[in-house]
């Protein structure tokens, strides 16, 4: 994209960020790339704690553009939009939509971009200003990233096998359903922190309200419009299955399936990491995904395959999960007694 035109889209989606500590924020100033990467997103997002998490992995610098995603209200009991939401946002996001990409409007508990669409409310979305790029869905992002810096870590293996390994497991992540287990209400299993819980009552509600509201003040762009609505039926749709015994249980057992699988890709690796005999981004999403269920109590997914539990540990010991995964889960969520920074590699 022309470069006057990116500059324009990125300064006018800043602008969505109410407090402006959060945004335009340099990282790492000493890392390499220093100017090239602008990145929009959240600390208690699971997408861009994969993309942060590569970032630092990697030893990039970039600019932090910190969003709220959650509505709140005010005093007053008035409305305040999530940031992610903002007209200014989602054009900047559509901007990087793939003509292959339809917008996601239905629900799986899933967020998988090529298997659900673009949700063009959501977070991370990366820029590359020295491509002109904009970047939308972390598995990409992260790719992008690890191809842009190169050179010998490089976290995505260059030998076919092992580089087909690790997009198996990157597509193993991104499949599971994170969203569903955060927002969902099960029925004999929800050990989510109880402030966890109070919020997500209201979430929907407070998303839905939010998107009315934005649909009715920018009627006359049809892009934002658009995404306004696909957002509305999915989130309408995810509001109808938070309390759905039936596919609470379904999409509990379906996280517990890629943990069987994970284990038995545990047994046949010959080195502690997963795919090859380094580091790689599988081991990264990986350690979100383990982090994330671990906060809401759901480490008993894995209490039978002690395999899981020792690669856990050996995630979390890297110093990019305990400061972008780890560190930003406990400053961002309420606090779960599954978790804290002391704990976070320890036992049940
Ligand atoms: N698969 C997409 C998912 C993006 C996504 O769903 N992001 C979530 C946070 S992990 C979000 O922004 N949620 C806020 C909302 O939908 O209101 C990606 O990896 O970028």
């Amino acid at each position: 994209m022309d470069h006057t035109e990116l500059n324009s889209l990125v300064s006018n989606a800043r602008a969505c960020i109410v407090d402006s500590k959060r945004a335009g924020v340099m990282r790492f100033s000493d890392g390499t790339e220093k100017g090239r990467f602008v990145l929009f997103h959240a600390a208690m997002s699971f997408c861009s704690q994969k993309v942060r998490a590569t970032l630092v992995q990697r030893g990039v610098s970039y600019e932090s553009n910190e969003m709220l995603i959650l509505a709140s209200r005010d005093r007053e009991g008035n409305l305040v939009a999530a940031e992610n939401y903002g007209a200014e946002y989602v054009r900047l996001r559509r901007s990087g939509q793939l003509s292959c990409w339809g917008m996601a409007d239905s629900y799986s508990g899933i967020s998988s971009v090529s298997l659900c669409g673009l949700d063009a409310c959501a977070v991370p979305t990366l820029i590359d200003l020295k491509t002109g790029e904009v970047i939308v869905d972390s598995l990409r992002i992260c790719v992008h990233i690890d191809a842009a810096i190169g050179g010998s870590e490089l976290l995505i293996p260059t030998a076919d096998q092992d580089r087909q390994r690790v997009f198996r497991q990157l597509e193993a992540v991104d499949a599971t359903p994170h969203p569903g287990i955060l927002y969902g209400f099960h029925p004999h299993g929800d050990r989510r922190p109880q402030a966890l819980r109070d919020a997500m009552r209201t979430v929907y509600d407070e998303k839905l309200e939010t998107l009315a509201m934005l649909s009715a003040r920018h009627s006359a762009d049809p892009a934002v419009v658009e995404a306004y609505r696909a957002k509305i039926s999915k989130e309408t749709a995810g509001r109808a299955v938070q309390h759905d015994a039936v596919f609470q249980e379904a999409i509990r057992k379906a996280t517990r399936e890629r943990l069987v699988q994970l284990n038995f890709d545990l047994q046949q690796s010959t080195t502690d990491w997963l795919c090859s005999n380094s580091l790689s981004l599988a081991d990264i999403f990986w350690a979100v995904s383990l982090v994330r269920l671990r906060y809401l109590g759901l480490m008993v997914l894995w209490e039978d395959m002690p395999l899981v539990e020792a690669y856990y540990r050996l995630v979390t010991s890297l110093q990019s999960v305990r400061e972008e995964v780890i560190g930003a889960t406990i400053a961002s969520m309420p606090s779960s007694m599954y978790l804290s920074s002391e704990t976070a590699a320890s036992s049940f």
